[in-house]
């Protein structure tokens, strides 16, 4: 039995860590886009994490000529009207880095008292086939922007977040320990889940006469 090839289409290092772990134990063989010689990073046209998550999974599953998985996901902060949302990855212009759009998000809220300084994580799963079906899968997760950074694990915002259960921001617990509550982890544990699924199984063959394009968001 060949095993279905899957190429994980993204090219930020902390999702990568943060995505590999749900695969495991799935007879599937895994692949990066470096793997498939893909450099070109997907620009992102569309207005929601679904577009741009589907998207970008079609895009890539059409250059490897495998199936691929992508996620887009962001930060929505209320005081800001629900900015970066899924312009996250470029708030504050193409010259920031991590640090610099933490920086950023702490100016814009300077002087947002605590109660006011809510928002949440939110990330949309994607899988897709070379002849464009996919499917979707969307994790939420509520927090609190702090006045300073905490912590130096995860990535991106994750210093600011403050997730009121762990009382600590998602910089400052173990990985294992943030996807068990995180947007990433409640998307990519429900796309992990499809997969082992005989639905699952069929989408990856090709087999489902329901998949065409059609993309059915969840969760
Ligand atoms: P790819 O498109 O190659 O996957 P990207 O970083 O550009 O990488 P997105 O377009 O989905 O990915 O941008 C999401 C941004 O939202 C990301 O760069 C972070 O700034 C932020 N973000 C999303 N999830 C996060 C998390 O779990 N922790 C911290 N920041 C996160």
């Amino acid at each position: 039995m060949t095993v279905p090839r899957i190429v994980l289409a993204t090219f930020n290092p902390g999702k990568v860590r943060e995505i590999l772990p749900f695969f495991d134990g799935l007879a599937l063989a895994l692949t990066s886009l470096g793997d498939c010689g893909i450099e070109a990073p997907f620009e992102e046209a569309g207005a929601t994490y679904e577009e741009n998550a589907r998207a970008k999974a079609q895009h890539y599953a059409r250059l490897a000529g495998c199936s691929a998985v992508a996620d887009d996901s962001g930060i929505e902060i209320d005081a800001l009207g629900g900015r970066p949302g899924p312009l996250s990855a470029r708030y504050g212009g193409e010259g920031l880095d991590d640090a610099g759009r933490c920086r950023l998000m702490l100016k814009e809220l300077s002087g947002v008292e605590e109660a006011g300084r809510t928002g949440r994580y939110v990330a949309v799963a994607a899988i897709a086939r070379p002849d464009g079906a996919s499917r979707l899968f969307r994790g939420v997760c509520e927090g609190r922007i702090l006045p300073a950074a905490r912590g130096d694990g995860g990535f991106g915002y994750d210093p600011l977040f403050y997730y009121p259960p762990f009382e600590a921001t998602f910089a400052e617990v173990a990985q294992k320990k943030k996807e068990r509550v995180s947007h990433r982890g409640q998307a990519f544990r429900q796309l992990a889940e499809f997969l082992r699924t005989e639905a699952g199984r069929d989408f990856l063959a090709g087999r489902d006469s329901t998949a065409g394009g059609g993309a059915r968001p969840s969760g």
